[in-house]
């Protein structure tokens, strides 16, 4: 135990804080990387291809379990269908697992196949809106063949101009469709809901904010959940206060982290706007800590989605998985006793200081005790490029596989 961690400990401990329980939840805190995240990827402008890409699911996997190897947090992958698509799936499983890893949330796309050019499960054509259906049943099945439990639904459906679509007619094939698949959902198997309000449609989005999300799930049952990605909401959208309330009703199942300055830009997690994230996971931890939400909050689905356009992708992921786990960190140093006191005497400076000071405090010294605890090196970044295993996959070459 360094000098400095021990001082460190001491200060936190003078303040109230539980290290042991902070150190715990640190440890069991798991967040899952997306497959997509390790190819290449780009604006509707262009795409930068990038040497020593994924050519394949399993070379994914492989950059996966790097990320995994040197943060110790991320022993499951997200995977995207066609993207993703193998013959054997079985083998995925098995490769996965020498890996360490397992397969994390399917999801499916319906938003890139000229069919659906016009909507998929919401195309006012049957035969479209048919296909689209045996895809997310595929994709079920694939994650059933997985063990995967979750499906994590976003629908690019929407319009362009007004009068181009009937809204309400779209609702009722959407929910049509999302009764069918729900139907076809294992034991514990979940189907998480994504909002968007823009993009790719301009005019209007078929599930375009939480509360449509909400509505379709609650209609659906309590296997049907809401999934918040942060890149999806209006500017200005307080999106912590979604949360709580979502975390209130039972309604949250999953989120899909990214950071963004301007609409969906998918950036490294935490690069623009550590605090909001800070905020969101001091909703979350206060939920765990209350028995009529800590169901909810316990199965709570991490997810990053990301695309690295610019940035070479390993790195890029390893930097918002130590993000995420910073913020993370933060927030559980809040003292919610002094909080609450300061709630209940509307005392309006202490309550915003408290929080403030837990998202100011540098907790460093604490991840890195954590780390050595857990069998890990202090600084995963640079252990990370140190290995050598970036330079390694050059001789895959370029054009390896990216979102086609
Ligand atoms: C849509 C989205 C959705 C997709 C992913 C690639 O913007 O967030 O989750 O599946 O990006
Ligand atoms: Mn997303
Ligand atoms: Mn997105």
């Amino acid at each position: 135990m360094s000098d400095e961690y021990k001082l460190w400990e001491k200060k936190q401990q003078d303040k109230g804080v539980n290290i042991g329980w902070v150190k715990e939840r640190l440890k069991s805190f798991k967040v899952e990387t997306p497959s997509w995240g390790y190819g290449d990827s780009g604006t509707r402008f262009k795409t930068f291809k990038q040497v020593g890409v994924p050519r394949n699911l399993f070379e994914k996997l492989e950059d996966a379990a790097q990320v995994n190897k040197y943060t110790g947090m991320c022993p499951t992958v997200a995977i995207h269908i066609p993207w993703d698509k193998v013959d054997d799936y079985g083998k995925v499983k098995e490769y996965a697992a020498q890996l360490g890893l397992k397969i994390g949330a399917v999801n499916p796309n319906l938003f890139q196949d000229d069919d659906y050019k016009f909507g998929s499960l919401t195309n006012v054509k049957p035969d479209i809106r048919r296909k689209a259906t045996e895809h997310m049943l595929e994709c079920i099945d694939i994650a059933k063949e997985v063990d995967s439990n979750i499906i994590s639904l976003w629908l690019a459906d929407g319009t362009n101009y007004p009068g181009q679509g009937d809204f309400r007619m779209r609702k009722h094939y959407l929910e049509q469709c999302l009764k069918e698949v729900y139907d076809a959902l294992g034991d514990n198997m979940r189907l998480l809901i994504e909002y968007k309000c823009f993009e790719p449609a301009f005019y209007h989005t078929d599930i375009a904010d939480w509360g449509m999300s909400y509505t379709f799930s609650s209609k659906l049952g309590p296997k049907a959940q809401v999934l918040v990605d942060l890149g999806h909401h209006l500017q200005g959208t307080n999106v912590e206060h979604i949360v709580a309330f979502l975390l209130d009703e039972g309604k949250i199942g999953g989120f899909h982290f990214n950071n963004r300055k301007y609409a969906d830009d998918d950036l490294i997690v935490g690069s623009i706007n550590p605090y909001e994230l800070f905020l969101i996971f001091n909703e979350l931890i206060t939920a765990s800590l209350d028995e009529s939400t800590a169901q909810t909050a316990a199965n709570i689905a991490y997810m990053i989605d990301q695309s690295h356009c610019i940035e070479p992708k390993i790195p890029a992921m390893i930097r918002s998985v130590l993000n995420i786990q910073t913020a993370y960190a933060k927030a559980l140093l809040v003292n919610r006793n002094e909080l609450k006191q300061a709630q209940e005497a509307d005392d309006v400076m202490a309550a915003e200081a408290i929080v403030r000071e837990a998202f100011e405090t540098d907790v460093q010294p604490l991840l890195e005790a954590v780390r050595e605890e857990m069998g890990l090196q202090p600084d995963p970044m640079a252990t990370y490029i140190k290995s050598g295993y970036g330079e390694k996959i050059l001789s895959r070459g370029i054009g390896g596989k990216g979102w086609e």
